[in-house]
């Protein structure tokens, strides 16, 4: 068939294909959640609905594309670490990250109302952005996770215990963040215990570690296929992972080495 005068336009795309033998990182995150957050009025600091929602909405994302070998989720980030070798799409990049984020921000409205069972539906529509980063080897994957989840335990730990201040101690906002000023994680853990009488270690792991879910591996000889999707928690639409507190963090010392002094860089105060 004759092309149309009009292909020519097709030349004006660009080629985004990424590196080959690299690992994809896709990252999304919750656009302006501080206001989607007060105005849907989720608990300070963690709203376990929330958390849950998002993990169901990964999970969709980890069914629908196979060559996701892990996720790992805080506040309204997700990343979703894709197999050396994929090459879906070709490995175009905004092909990926645009499926990446248009699949998670439906099933964060989808099953939204099973998770806030009693509002309908969101009372606007929220917005995740998403990008593309690669990372030529284990050690470069590793840190990244290591990167996301110190940001998980030292905004989760400010918030702690800047709403404990808040809510409970009776203090502004304001006062609460200049008390907090230039505290470490064991000044904040110490008040948190003598003042509030909350052990912070104690806390749900999810909330201080973030949660992951991950593909799980079966034997070889069980499937021709060395990695299927399973489904261990029976939720509607998600069949392809578990989620898992973070592996190897639930007992022990912390093995994030912390800044003595910490500053948030995503805290839910107002
Ligand atoms: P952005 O990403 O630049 O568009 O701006 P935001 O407002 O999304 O800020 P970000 O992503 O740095 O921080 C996430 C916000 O979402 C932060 O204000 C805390 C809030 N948030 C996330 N999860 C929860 C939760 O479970 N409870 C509450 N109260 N707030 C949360
Ligand atoms: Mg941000
Ligand atoms: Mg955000
Ligand atoms: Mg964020
Ligand atoms: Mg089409």
């Amino acid at each position: 068939m004759a092309k149309s005068k009009y292909e020519y336009v097709k030349e004006f795309e660009t080629d985004d294909r990424m590196l080959r033998n690299v690992y994809v990182l896709v990252r999304i995150d919750g656009k302006g959640f501080h206001k989607f957050s007060q105005t849907h009025d989720f608990a300070k600091p963690n709203d376990v609905r929330g958390i849950n929602l998002m993990n169901h909405a990964a999970r969709c994302v980890m069914h629908e594309l196979d060559d996701i070998l892990l996720a790992f989720g805080e506040s309204d980030e997700y990343s979703f670490l894709f197999r050396k070798s994929t090459d879906l799409y070709q490995r175009r990049e905004a092909k990926i990250v645009s499926t990446v984020v248009s699949l998670f921000t439906s099933a964060y409205v989808y099953y939204w109302n099973d998770y806030f069972t009693d509002l309908k539906r969101p009372l606007y529509p929220p917005v995740f952005d998403g990008r593309a980063v690669l990372y030529p080897s284990e050690v470069e994957v590793k840190d990244y996770f290591a990167w996301r989840q110190a940001d998980t335990h030292i905004n989760n730990l400010f918030n702690t215990s800047f709403w404990a201040l808040v809510e409970e101690g009776g203090l502004t906002p304001k006062a609460a963040e200049a008390r907090l000023c230039g505290t470490d994680s064991k000044d904040k853990n110490e008040m948190l215990f003598t003042e509030f009488s909350t052990n912070y270690s104690k806390l749900p792991a999810m909330y201080r570690k973030g949660s992951v879910l991950l593909r799980e591996q079966i034997p070889k000889d069980a499937d021709k296929d060395a990695i299927i999707p399973t489904l261990p928690e029976t939720l509607p639409g998600s069949k392809s992972a578990k989620v898992i507190p973070a592996p190897g963090l639930q007992s022990g010392p912390d093995p994030i080495s912390e800044p003595a002094s910490e500053a948030p860089s995503g805290q839910s105060t107002p």
